[in-house]
């Protein structure tokens, strides 16, 4: 009888607590991708330029806001102003998953969360903010009116509003202007204040073509940033969307009829 060779199978070594504890924590769970609710928009474009120049895992919710997605049940429980952008981080504050409407309120978030183009230092953020919410109050809205009176409005009488509104881009670049006379960026060091400006100005060069020539410090910002690898790739997102979107004609009227006249509904 061949006598069996008992193969010794070693059990592997129980870990010691200590072991355990330090492959814990070598072995950091990858971070879980944001979801980013979007529409390339130039608010759009600001969480998206954010997010690349951040490097952070994200996956792409598209939003078609000239469908209505905007009204979506789901969507207004994370954004309920019926706008976008929007995230959910499922990692956020103590691990728990967290929504964040509002672009502005979007970037502090990552701002905070990365540590990066937001700074920790009091005074330096407070220039960032000041910059940030001069965008948020001033200059998008400012813009998105007259856009709206250029390119939308279908009444003949809209010359006082879009005068108006023309003129309100034209004093805000100038004060932006004036401010980059000294420095490459609105708060010293490429910040959260600067992404949230660019897609506004981008817009407002490609609608209203030879207004940044009076500007050249803003011209040339927005060339700065423009040249960023980052700002490259947050401003194509989603794109193509948007084309098919707009290649269909019967989708126009539909389009016109839930962006413009919205009332509260109850
Ligand atoms: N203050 C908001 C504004 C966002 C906003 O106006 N988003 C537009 C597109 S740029 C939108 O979602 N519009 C949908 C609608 O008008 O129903 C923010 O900065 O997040």
């Amino acid at each position: 009888m061949k006598s069996r060779k008992s193969k010794s199978r070693k059990r592997p070594a129980k870990p010691t607590k200590a072991k355990a504890k330090k492959a814990g924590k070598s072995a950091k769970r990858a971070p879980r991708p944001i979801e980013l609710y979007y529409w390339p928009t130039p608010n759009g474009w600001k969480v998206s330029m954010m997010l690349e120049e951040c490097k952070l895992p994200y996956v792409l919710k598209p939003v078609n806001i000239g469908k209505g997605e905007q009204f979506e049940p789901g969507f207004l429980k994370i954004a309920p102003n019926n706008r976008m952008p929007a995230i959910v981080d499922p990692d956020g504050p103590g691990g728990k998953p967290i929504s964040v409407f509002e672009s502005g309120a979007i970037l502090q978030y990552l701002g905070r969360k990365t540590g990066k183009f937001y700074p920790a230092d009091e005074r330096k953020r407070v220039e960032v903010d000041e910059w940030l919410f001069w965008q948020m109050a001033g200059l998008g809205p400012m813009t998105g009116q007259a856009s709206h009176f250029r390119n939308y409005a279908k009444k003949e009488d809209n010359a006082y509003a879009l005068e108006r509104y023309t003129n309100e881009v034209h004093r805000l670049l100038g004060v932006m202007n004036k401010r980059l006379a000294t420095r490459q960026y609105l708060a010293g060091s490429y910040s959260i204040a600067d992404m949230a400006c660019w897609g506004w100005v981008k817009a407002i060069n490609g609608m209203m073509s030879g207004f940044l020539a009076e500007f050249p410090n803003v011209k040339a910002w927005l060339e700065r940033i423009g040249a960023r690898p980052a700002t490259e790739k947050g401003f194509k997102l989603g794109r193509e969307l948007r084309k098919q979107a707009a290649n269909d004609p019967k989708a126009e009227e539909e389009r016109r009829k839930i962006l413009f006249g919205q009332r509260a509904r109850t």
